[in-house]
């Protein structure tokens, strides 16, 4: 079938494809530099992943330096369609003789990311930015939460760093920079006291959110997390501390992660809860695979159904999209590309949804009906769609772009060794 027959198909049901096409070109999302290097990053000589977090896997050819790091997300860039910007973590800080060389994380500047701003600047993209509480020697093991002062000083110091280098990213590239705190805080067993460390997070994240910053270019977020690997009886950041902290200030929104949760529970049914509220809130978008394994996202169930939720709350422009997964099996450039198509897939299904029809259908109780349309949109031409789309945005379809995966990783990714 034709982009113009499936187009007819859409409208008979008052959905609009190219209005469809028209919206998602708009839509902001960040890709994460540290699918590139299992989250290696650049700080630190000691690569080991802390926190609770892992990456499984040893497939060749990860990026070693900031020039592979770029060239690798460059050739994502080339081969998704929609609006890219980038997500950065601190770790991944580039020193070198013209900015005096490493500083430990609670000394970073915006200089240690000038080479990113310049690369951002350069294709006309944003940037958002993390500090990185984890994969550091001063975790011991916890951090913003610990009863030891030296270290949470360390690390309300390099939040506070973090709120200027987002500020700076803000200004620089002159679009909002979304500043996520998440730490991996948490206790392996049993602990004896659970409310020492929530307060102490308390009071750091306040000290680092009185950091001056434009409120209305920079958004920090706090991401909760059920539990970790070693880090399974008790987690600082609860979904309760988060939401109840986030809800607490003006100054501070809700994130959600799709892999932190318990897995019967999803994330889809939760966003409309927080919007009921909130004007804002922001997304990790992962796949959890009977943990938080952090799997390339899928076009899958889940996915259209967040995306689903987000367009039928007209909220495109109030929920900040952002991936967050690492596979270290795989091509790690194609697991990138992978999951943001599949991303730009799963909203672009959702805005040919007729959700007024649907919505319509709820509210008169015409359930059987509303199930019978569910299902029947799951086989319409939405690949005809699609393949405008990517046409549109002047980006590779379907079957075209793993070829120069191949090519790549035969030219430039086999060669690291
Ligand atoms: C960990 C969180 C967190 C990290 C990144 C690297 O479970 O999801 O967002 O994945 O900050
Ligand atoms: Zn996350």
């Amino acid at each position: 079938m034709s982009y113009s027959q499936a187009k007819e198909q859409y409208a008979r049901l008052g959905v609009d494809a190219d209005a469809a096409i028209r919206k998602l070109q708009t839509v902001p999302v960040a890709l994460h530099c540290w699918q590139g290097d299992d989250v290696g990053g650049f700080d630190q000589k000691d690569k080991t992943l802390t926190g609770g977090i892992q990456a499984t896997g040893n497939y060749p050819g990860k990026a070693r330096t900031p020039a592979e790091l770029m060239a690798d997300i460059d050739k994502v860039i080339s081969l998704v369609p929609g609006q890219v910007k980038l997500n950065l973590h601190a770790c991944y800080a580039i020193f070198d003789e013209d900015n005096g060389g490493w500083v430990d994380r609670d000394k970073l500047e915006p200089k240690h990311f000038k080479k990113w701003v310049d690369f951002c600047r350069a294709r006309g993209i944003g940037c958002d930015f993390n500090p990185t509480f984890f994969s550091h020697p001063m975790c011991d093991p916890l951090t913003l939460s610990s009863p030891n002062e030296t270290t949470r000083k360390f690390w309300v110091e390099h939040g506070r760093a973090s709120v200027r280098i987002s500020q700076y990213l803000a200004d620089e590239l002159g679009k909002p920079c979304v500043m996520n705190i998440w730490t991996g805080d948490g206790y392996k067993d049993l602990p004896a006291d659970r409310l020492g460390p929530r307060l102490r997070y308390k009071q750091s994240f306040d000290e680092i959110l009185s950091e001056p910053f434009d409120k209305t270019k920079v958004f920090p977020c706090a991401e909760s997390k059920v539990f970790g690997i070693g880090v399974e009886s008790y987690t600082v950041g609860s979904a309760e501390w988060c939401l109840k902290y986030a809800a607490g200030r003006d100054d501070c929104i809700t994130l959600m992660d799709n892999g932190h949760y318990h897995p019967t529970e999803v994330v889809s049914d939760k966003l409309a809860s927080i919007l009921a509220f909130d004007k804002r809130m922001a997304l990790h978008i992962t796949r959890g695979v009977r943990w938080d394994s952090d799997h390339v996202v899928l076009f899958d169930d889940e996915t259209k159904e967040i995306c689903k939720e987000i367009v039928r709350m007209n909220a495109l422009d109030r929920v900040f999209l952002a991936l967050d997964y690492f596979d270290a099996s795989i091509n790690r450039v194609a697991a990138w590309v992978t999951g943001f198509r599949n991303l730009q897939k799963a909203l672009l299904f959702a805005l040919l949804q007729p959700c007024e029809t649907l919505k319509k259908l709820q509210d008169e109780s015409r359930f059987t009906k509303l199930m019978v349309l569910q299902e029947e949109l799951k086989t319409y031409p939405f690949g005809d769609v699609w393949a405008e789309y990517c046409r549109v945005c002047g980006k590779p379809q379907d079957g075209a772009w793993y070829p120069e995966i191949e090519r790549y990783e035969k030219e430039v990714l086999s060669l690291r060794r």
